[in-house]
């Protein structure tokens, strides 16, 4: 019978088609499902990372307003140190310029016989001579020299003012004066 099996044949299409169909909607679905289930975490942090970026908006816009409230800086503590005071060494008196003048003894003679000097003046005589002479205080003890042999020198220094007259022991004619003013 032909009619029968285009009936058959039709049902069996049909059965067929509604199976695929049940098929494809059931995969249609389940996929989505699937979908959901293997990526909730995937879904939840898209959802949640939002509201905690939300919230952590606002939290952090208020962290940021605390921070962002100008706290005024700390005046700038400007530590002067203490003028330090070099203490430099007293400067000793600079004693007076010490002046020499020198006497030369020659030809039993002091020459200059007459000298006239600033008070701290240091008198040099110096023995030309071959002989040996002196130079000794008339009177007092300003000026005692030993024997000056020749070329030997006696210094005196006069911080006094006044008239030193002196001699040669060996040779009482020879005179010489120191005059100190
Ligand atoms: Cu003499």
């Amino acid at each position: 019978m032909p009619k029968n099996k285009l009936l058959m044949l039709v049902g069996i299409a049909a059965t067929a088609v509604l199976v695929v169909v049940g098929i494809i909607w059931a995969s249609s679905v389940k996929q989505p499902d699937t979908f959901s289930d293997q990526n909730p975490s995937s879904v939840n942090q898209n959802e949640d990372t939002p509201t905690d970026m939300d919230d952590m908006s606002d939290s952090d816009m208020e962290m940021m307003d605390d921070s962002v409230t100008p706290t005024p800086p700390p005046p700038p503590t400007t530590v002067t140190p203490p003028p330090t005071t070099t203490t430099s060494p007293p400067t000793p008196p600079t004693p007076p310029a010490t002046v020499t003048v020198n006497v030369s003894i020659s030809n039993f003679a002091y020459v200059p016989a007459e000298l006239h000097i600033s008070p701290g003046t240091t008198v040099v005589w110096t023995n030309n001579d071959s002989a040996g002479h002196t130079v000794t205080s008339e009177s007092g003890i300003e000026l005692d020299s030993v024997l000056l042999g020749n070329g030997e020198s006696f210094s005196h220094t006069f911080n006094t003012s006044g008239e030193f007259n002196y001699l040669c022991k060996p040779h009482p004619w020879m005179k010489g004066k120191v005059i100190v003013q």
